[in-house]
């Protein structure tokens, strides 16, 4: 039987490496885009990069950018894939407030680019993924949220991914191109980005525990967060382009937790007795010697705060039969794991 084809857009971060080893392991021959960059940006696909020397290699990168329409036709007509997974984007909502025109283009009109090409290329062959995220429930004051919650960006990255959900939703209806927008809740792992709050913490508090750092400095303490597993996460983004019929999913745990909560987890495993004080930006965390080793900075507060994020994945559980393997304790234990090695332990 012919293999699968799949191009990946994003190839380098923490989703593209979970989805190229995942779809390597259904035998799909894999094709993914990197950018070109002064110093290397693949350390995330080490162990399954092939040089270009070989023969009939399973899996390939090709130079491209989403800001660079000419270079995303080339590559789709050129790589004829069964299915696209968009995982493209600056993803940092703290720093598209700071690149908010860079970040609109890349996270929204990169989506429009990939599927403009689709619609010229084979608009009824290619399957099409779309990255999206709670951060466009954003302000909502609802408990948890689903697919018919209404969207409230609340950064310039959310507002440029509500322009790719919505593009991707319009391809579809109007060209019948088979499209799905993932509307994933935060996932993370240990080859997740360092400047994010779950990896900045566990880094930052195993080297506290390893002595080889003081303290860490944080933002806002009080934003609940629903944390799933990356590994997880990509097997959903399979599934949808796998249907008969394309649609849109939420994907999550369904379960909330604090910051500060997420701290005393990490604390307790790494079996550091964390004692809170004080209040709003005077509020510390201290060790069991007194040492104050959490501290905030007010650099890590957003202009705009999103609050409140659980979602409700009961349409992906129905459909797509698919459910989170794994909770945030056993996440958490291979994020420690992952450092505790890092560090010669
Ligand atoms: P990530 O680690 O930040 O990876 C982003 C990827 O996009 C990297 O490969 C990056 O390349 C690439 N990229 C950035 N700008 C690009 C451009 N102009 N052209 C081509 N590629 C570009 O993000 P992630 O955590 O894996 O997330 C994957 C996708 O899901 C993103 O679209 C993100 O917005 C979305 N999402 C993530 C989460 C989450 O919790 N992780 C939740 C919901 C949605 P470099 O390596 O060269 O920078
Ligand atoms: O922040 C708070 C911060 O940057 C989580 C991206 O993958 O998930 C991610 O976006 C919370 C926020 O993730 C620090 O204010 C406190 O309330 O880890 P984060 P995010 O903003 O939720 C969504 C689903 C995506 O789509 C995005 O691409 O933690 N926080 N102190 C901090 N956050 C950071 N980064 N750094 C701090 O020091």
């Amino acid at each position: 039987m012919k293999k699968k084809i799949a191009l990946i857009f994003g190839v380098t971060g923490q989703d593209g490496a979970y989805l190229s080893r995942f779809l390597l392991n259904k035998k799909y021959i894999v094709h993914g885009v990197i950018r070109r960059s002064s110093s290397f940006n693949t350390s995330r696909l080490e162990d399954i990069y092939e040089d270009p020397s070989l023969k009939n290699r399973k899996f390939i990168l090709h130079y491209g950018d989403l800001i660079d329409s000419s270079s995303v036709s080339s590559l789709i007509s050129k790589i004829m894939p069964d299915e696209i997974y968009n995982l493209a984007a600056q993803s940092h909502v703290a720093v598209s407030y700071t690149i908010p025109e860079y970040t609109s283009n890349v996270d929204g009109l990169g989506t429009l680019r990939i599927l403009d090409a689709i619609k010229s290329i084979n608009k009824k062959k290619i399957k099409f993924y779309q990255a999206g995220t709670s951060e466009m429930f954003g302000g909502t004051q609802k408990k948890s949220q689903n697919e018919n919650t209404p969207f409230d960006p609340q950064s310039p990255y959310a507002a440029g991914k509500v322009f790719a959900h919505t593009i991707t939703r319009i391809y579809r209806n109007a060209y019948g191109i088979y499209a799905c927008n993932g509307i994933l809740f935060n996932h993370e792992s240990p080859l997740r980005g360092e400047t994010f709050v779950t990896k900045k913490i566990v880094k930052g508090l195993t080297k506290i525990k390893l002595k080889k750092q003081k303290k860490l400095y944080l933002g806002n303490l009080y934003s609940k967060r629903d944390w799933g597993h990356a590994g997880d996460y990509v097997e959903a983004m399979w599934k949808m382009l796998n249907q008969k019929k394309p649609n849109d999913f939420v994907i999550s745990t369904n379960k909330q937790y604090t910051i500060k909560q997420f701290i005393n987890i990490v604390c307790n495993k790494l079996k550091i007795k964390i004692k809170w004080r004080g209040k709003g930006l005077n509020e510390k965390g201290f060790d069991q010697n007194n040492n104050c080793i959490i501290q905030i900075d007010k650099r890590y507060l957003r202009p705009l705060e999103v609050h409140n994020l659980r979602g409700d994945f009961s349409k992906a559980k129905k459909i797509l039969k698919w459910r989170p393997k794994r909770n945030l304790n056993q996440l958490v234990e291979e994020m420690i794991d992952y450092e505790l090695k890092n560090n010669g332990q």
